[in-house]
C-alpha cells in the first residue's frame, strides 16, 4: 500500500499536538503518514507567538496573534498541562500556577523541541485554499510560500485544519463611532496596556478579553475603566475605577451613552466583541460554520467533518480546556486516519453523534456542567488512544477552585495556586502578587520559586 499523505494547517498548539502524536507512534516503531503542516508565520506556537505588529504582518498577510505584552494565563495552568510532558519535566523544578505567555511558549516549545518535529513545518507558508476531488479521493492544497515568494499545489489523503479561531476579530458598529475622537481598536489589536496609562477606557463585552484587558489597563494605571455588557454583567467586585454599566447605545465625539440613560467620557474604546471561525481557504463544502460553543457544528467526536470524514478539524470548540484538549483530539485524529479506529460510514450516524453532544451541552448553561462537560469530552477520547491517561476529573477540580478564586478576588486570583494532576505535586504560591508584578519576563516569573514539594 503507498504511504498516505496528511496537510495539518497550522502550527499552534493544535497543529504542534497533531505532530507530537504522529511523532510518537513514529517513535514505537509504527509506519506512519507523511506529514506536512503549513505554517503562514515564521515560527510555531499560534496564538503564543508574540509579535509587535498588527494589521498586516511583514507579507501582507493579516496578523495572526491576539496576544498582548504582560498577558498572563488566564487559567491555572494545572488545567492545561500536557500528561506526555510536565512542567517540572520542562523547567526542572514546580512553578507557579498563572504563568505569563513568554514562559507557557517555553513550555509548549520544549515539548516539540524534544519530539524533534520542526523540519515537518514549511513555515512562512499560507495556505490560500483547498479543494476536494471526488474522483481522485484527494485534497489539493495551494500555498502560498513567502520566503521564496512562490505559489504552488500539492495532493493529499487527509487534511487537518488547525488554525484557531480567535484570531479574526468580530468588529460591530455603534453610532458615532466614525466621529469618536479617541483611540478605538479591537482586542486583537491590543498589545501594550502602557498605552493607556492616566487615560479613561471603555472596554466593551462581558467575557476574557474584557476582563483581562481591562485588568491590565488597571494594573498598569488606567485612571478609570468602564465595561459595558450586552447579555450579562462580569459582575465581579471591581476596584473603585471600574464601573460595570449596560450596553452602550451611541456615541458622541468622546463621551459613551449607554442604555441605562448614563454616559462617560472616555479616551478609548476596546472592543472586547471576540473572534469569528474563519477559513478564507476552505469551499462552502469543507467549511465549518459554527458559534463559539462546546459541541462544535457538523463535527463527528469534535473533530471529524461529517460532510467528507477524511477532513479533520482541531481545536474549534469554546475552550475551558486547552493543550490537553487539543492532544486528545490530535491522537484521536492519528489513529482514525492511521486506521486504528473507526468512523462510522453511515452519515447518519456521524450526525446523530453530532446531535446528541449539542443537546447534551444544551441541558445545564452552569459553569460547573460545561467544565465537566469538557472534561468528559476529554475522559472520552483519552480513553480510545494511547495518549497516557491523567486525572481529568482533578483537572476540572482547579478548574472549580479558580471560579471561586476569581469570585472571590478579581485582582488577585493569580496569586492562588493548584495541585498538578500529573506530578501531584503543589505548584508554589508566586513570589509577588499578580497586581505588583509588572515585569512578565520568564526570568522574572522563574525567580525564586520553591523546588518541587514531593507529594503528600
Ligand atoms: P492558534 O494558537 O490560533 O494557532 C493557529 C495557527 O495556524 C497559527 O500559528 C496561524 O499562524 C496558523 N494559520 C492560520 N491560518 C493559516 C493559513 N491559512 N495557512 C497556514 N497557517 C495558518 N488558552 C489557554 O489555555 N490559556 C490562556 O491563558 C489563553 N489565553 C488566550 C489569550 C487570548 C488573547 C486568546 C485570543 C486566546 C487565549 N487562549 C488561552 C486560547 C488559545 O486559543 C489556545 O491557547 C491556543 O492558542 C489555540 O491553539 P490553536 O493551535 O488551536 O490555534
Ligand atoms: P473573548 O472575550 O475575546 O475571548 C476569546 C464578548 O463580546 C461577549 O461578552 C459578547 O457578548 C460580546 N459581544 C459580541 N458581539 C457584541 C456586540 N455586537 N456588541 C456588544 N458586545 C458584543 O471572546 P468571547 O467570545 O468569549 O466573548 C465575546 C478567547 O480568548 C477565550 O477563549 C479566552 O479564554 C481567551 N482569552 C484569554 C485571555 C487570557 O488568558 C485574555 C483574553 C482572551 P454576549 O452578549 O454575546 O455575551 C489572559
Amino acid at each position: 500500500m503507498t504511504q498516505k499523505k496528511v496537510a495539518i494547517i497550522g502550527a499552534g498548539p493544535s497543529g504542534l499536538a497533531q505532530l507530537r502524536a504522529f511523532q510518537s507512534a513514529a517513535a514505537k516503531g509504527e509506519p506512519i503518514p507523511e506529514i506536512v503542516c503549513f505554517e503562514k508565520q515564521d515560527n510555531w506556537g499560534g496564538l503564543w507567538n508574540y509579535t509587535w505588529r498588527t494589521g498586516l504582518d511583514e507579507n501582507g498577510e493579516p496578523v495572526h496573534c491576539s496576544m498582548y505584552r504582560y498577558l498572563w494565563s488566564n487559567g491555572p495552568k494545572e488545567g492545561l498541562e500536557f500528561a506526555d510532558y510536565s512542567f517540572e519535566e520542562h523547567f526542572g523544578k514546580q512553578i507557579a500556577s498563572y504563568p505569563p505567555r513568554a514562559v507557557l511558549f517555553d513550555y509548549i516549545e520544549g515539548r516539540v523541541n524534544k519530539a524533534g518535529v520542526r523540519d515537518m513545518i514549511r513555515f512562512s507558508t499560507v495556505v490560500r485554499w483547498i479543494s476536494y476531488d471526488t474522483g481522485t479521493e484527494k485534497f489539493t492544497v495551494t500555498v502560498h510560500d513567502h520566503s521564496k515568494d512562490t505559489v504552488y499545489s500539492e495532493d493529499f489523503d487527509n487534511v487537518i485544519v488547525a488554525s484557531g479561531h480567535f484570531s479574526v476579530p468580530n468588529v460591530p458598529h455603534y453610532p458615532g463611532f466614525e466621529s469618536f475622537n479617541g483611540r478605538l481598536l479591537h482586542a486583537h489589536d491590543f498589545r501594550d496596556a502602557r498605552e493607556f496609562t492616566d487615560k479613561d477606557i471603555l472596554v466593551m463585552g462581558s467575557s476574557y478579553s474584557a476582563e483581562d484587558i481591562g485588568s491590565q489597563c488597571w494594573k498598569y494605571g488606567a485612571k478609570t475603566v468602564t465595561s459595558c455588557y450586552r447579555s450579562a454583567p462580569m459582575g465581579f467586585d471591581w476596584p473603585s475605577n471600574w464601573e460595570e454599566k449596560p450596553a452602550l447605545e451611541r456615541v458622541d465625539g468622546n463621551t459613551a451613552y449607554f442604555k441605562d440613560g448614563t454616559s462617560k467620557d472616555v479616551d478609548a474604546i476596546i472592543l472586547c466583541t471576540g473572534y469569528k471561525h474563519s477559513f478564507n481557504f476552505l469551499p462552502d463544502d469543507l467549511r465549518l460554520k459554527t458559534a463559539n460553543r462546546l459541541a462544535a457544528a457538523d463535527l463527528y467526536k469534535g473533530v471529524v467533518w461529517v460532510h467528507n470524514p477524511k477532513l479533520f478539524y482541531l481545536g474549534m470548540q469554546d475552550q475551558w480546556f486547552t493543550f490537553n484538549m487539543f492532544d486528545a483530539q490530535a491522537w484521536w485524529v492519528r489513529d482514525a486516519i492511521m486506521g486504528k479506529l473507526a468512523i462510522p460510514e453511515d452519515k447518519a450516524e456521524l450526525l446523530a453523534d453530532v446531535a446528541e453532544r449539542e443537546a447534551r451541552e444544551e441541558t445545564s448553561d452552569d459553569t460547573k456542567y460545561a467544565i465537566k462537560y469538557q472534561g468528559d469530552y476529554i475522559q472520552e477520547l483519552v480513553a480510545e488512544t494511547d495518549y497516557p491517561s491523567f486525572d481529568v476529573g482533578g483537572a476540572c477540580e482547579a478548574f472549580y477552585q479558580w471560579k471561586k478564586h476569581k469570585a472571590k478576588d478579581i485582582m488577585a486570583f493569580r496569586n492562588n495556586s493548584y495541585r498538578s494532576v500529573i506530578t501531584g505535586t503543589m505548584a508554589p504560591v508566586h513570589h509577588t502578587p499578580w497586581k505588583d508584578a509588572l515585569d512578565d519576563s520568564m526570568e522574572a516569573y522563574l525567580q525564586n520559586e520553591a523546588e518541587t514539594t514531593p507529594a503528600e
